[in-house]
């Protein structure tokens, strides 16, 4: 049986000032309890709670008093621009925006709710029952291959299934320190990050952004970050010699490249552990603390979860399906494009093409639509990314998708059919209207879009970006 969410809050080991750090702010345990309390106390009640997801304590507090108070979660990202924020706001349905002191100044009349401030002095002790393991902790939006990203429901028991899950896999407890920088609006920065670290009794250091440097100064034994993090550390080997007294070294939410795997291991002595996921299904498939780790794999089904590969007659790739405690309860509001995400026998489908190897060792190959773009560990859907280029009036067709890129993975390339605008203008306009991590890094224009003979955009024919 899987504990309740919130059950092991307090300090296993004894409480420290410095429990949790966030970009250089520090909390206790029993700081961040109380804090949370009085934020649990305000929105007790409400139906769903937006949080502007800064990597602040403040934001912390906020996730931690809405989890207290069993008041669904919904992360927005700091840099999202009215589209995609609004958009968020409406579709989930939150009653409040929750924001540390200086974020509230930025929403003033801006959002579409009412802003409330969270304060790290605030106290009160909350000590209602554990809401129902089924209930949803999140609504964390994500993207498709078309239109607005849509709300996927994770409800607590999931979270707690995949948090024992990963401690296991990975040997994490309360000696650990969690050091990682990355965004608290998606699972990796704040599920795994945050709530794994106020699970598992572990300190948590979050360095405000991912840097070398930063991570070099935090002295951890545990260490989150997607491929870019990585890439960027083999790059700077002082700052990457100084992760060597870690115990792991994690990557995850993108393929990690296998020269930047065994750089790690040259200047660190430490092999990667490799962990695959999603947010509909939080992570599924990992190395072990305890186990092999090979450049290209990310390891076997972590505890409870079963996974298929439906490749066609004689293939060995096809797409992975997967089944087990962690998966979502569906997209908020969107009943067909959740039954379109199951098979008729309720296995997840997760849109990635993978291989099993004889020994059980997953390698995920790629992704099933060429409108689904990763880029620095973002998942980013082509089709939003184009609409918004289409709002721009000098935008008459636009088609966009991930290049190959060394750094992120994937870099964002939109081709255009526009007249009297530049590139640096229609970047801007789109890190304004979303999030900036969903601008195009290069914009082509283009006389025309390659169309097939039905007139549909082809974008395999698209030139080279
Ligand atoms: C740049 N900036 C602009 C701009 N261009 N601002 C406004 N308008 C423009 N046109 C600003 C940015 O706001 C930012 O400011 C700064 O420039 C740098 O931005 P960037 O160039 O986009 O950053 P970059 O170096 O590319 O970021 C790399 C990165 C980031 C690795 C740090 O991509 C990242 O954090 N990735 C993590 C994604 C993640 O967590 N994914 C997990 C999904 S969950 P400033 O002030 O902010 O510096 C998942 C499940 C699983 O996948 O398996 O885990
Ligand atoms: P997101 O919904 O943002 O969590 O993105 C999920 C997607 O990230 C998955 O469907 C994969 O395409 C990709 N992904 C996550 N982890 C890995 C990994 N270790 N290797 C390859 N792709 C990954």
């Amino acid at each position: 049986m899987t504990a309740p969410l919130l059950t092991s809050l307090a300090a296993p080991g004894g409480d420290r000032a410095d429990a949790l750090t966030v970009g250089g702010r520090s909390l206790s345990r029993e700081e961040l309890l109380g804090a949370a309390g009085a934020v649990a106390a305000r929105i007790a009640g409400a139906p769903v709670v937006a949080v502007r997801a800064s990597a602040t304590p403040e934001t912390v507090v906020a996730v931690v008093g809405a989890l207290l108070a069993g008041v669904p979660v919904v992360p927005v990202p700091p840099d999202s621009g009215p589209a995609e924020r609004d958009h968020i706001l409406r579709d989930s349905g939150a009653a409040l925006l929750l924001a540390g002191e200086a974020a509230v100044a930025a929403e003033a009349g801006e959002a579409p709710v009412e802003t409330v401030r969270v304060e790290l002095a605030e106290r009160a002790a909350w000590s209602k029952p554990e809401p129902d393991p089924e209930s949803a902790a999140f609504i964390l939006y994500t993207s498709g291959t078309t239109g607005a990203p849509k709300g996927a429901l994770i409800s607590r028991r999931a979270v707690a299934a995949d948090l024992d899950a990963l401690a296991e896999a990975w040997a994490w407890t309360a000696d650990d320190t969690l050091v990682h920088g990355l965004p608290l609006f998606h699972v990796h920065g704040l599920v795994l990050g945050v709530l794994g670290a106020l699970r598992v009794g572990s300190r948590l250091v979050h360095t405000g952004k991912p840097t070398p440097a930063a991570y070099a100064a935090a002295g951890g034994s545990l260490y989150f970050g997607v491929p870019t993090v990585w890439n960027r550390v083999v790059r700077d080997p002082d700052a990457a010699r100084a992760l060597s007294g870690a115990r792991l070294l994690v990557s995850g939410s993108a393929p990690l490249p296998a020269p930047v795997f065994r750089d790690l291991e040259r200047l660190t002595g430490r092999r990667p552990v490799e962990r695959y996921g999603m947010t509909e299904t939080l992570i599924t498939v990992s190395t072990r603390a305890d186990g092999e780790r090979r450049p290209g794999s990310v390891g076997r089904p972590v505890a409870g979860i079963r996974t298929r590969i439906a490749a066609e007659e004689g293939a060995e790739i096809g797409e992975l399906q997967l089944t087990g405690p962690t998966l979502f309860d569906g997209y908020l509001g969107r009943p067909e494009a959740t039954a379109g995400s199951y098979t008729e026998d309720g296995w997840f489908r997760t849109g990635d093409i993978a291989a099993i190897e004889p020994d059980g060792f997953h390698r995920i190959v790629g992704r099933a639509s060429i409108d689904m773009i990763k880029s620095g560990g973002y998942r980013i859907g082509a089709g939003e990314v184009e609409n918004a280029l289409l709002d721009h009036p000098a935008v008459q067709e636009a088609a966009v998708i991930g290049a190959p890129h060394d750094d992120l993975g994937q870099q964002i390339v939109a081709y255009v059919v526009a007249d009297g605008i530049g590139e640096q203008e229609l970047i801007d306009f789109v890190a304004a209207r979303l999030s900036v991590h969903k601008r195009p890094r290069k914009v082509r224009f283009l006389d025309a879009l390659p169309r097939n003979a039905m007139g549909k955009p082809q974008k395999k024919l698209l030139p080279p970006a």
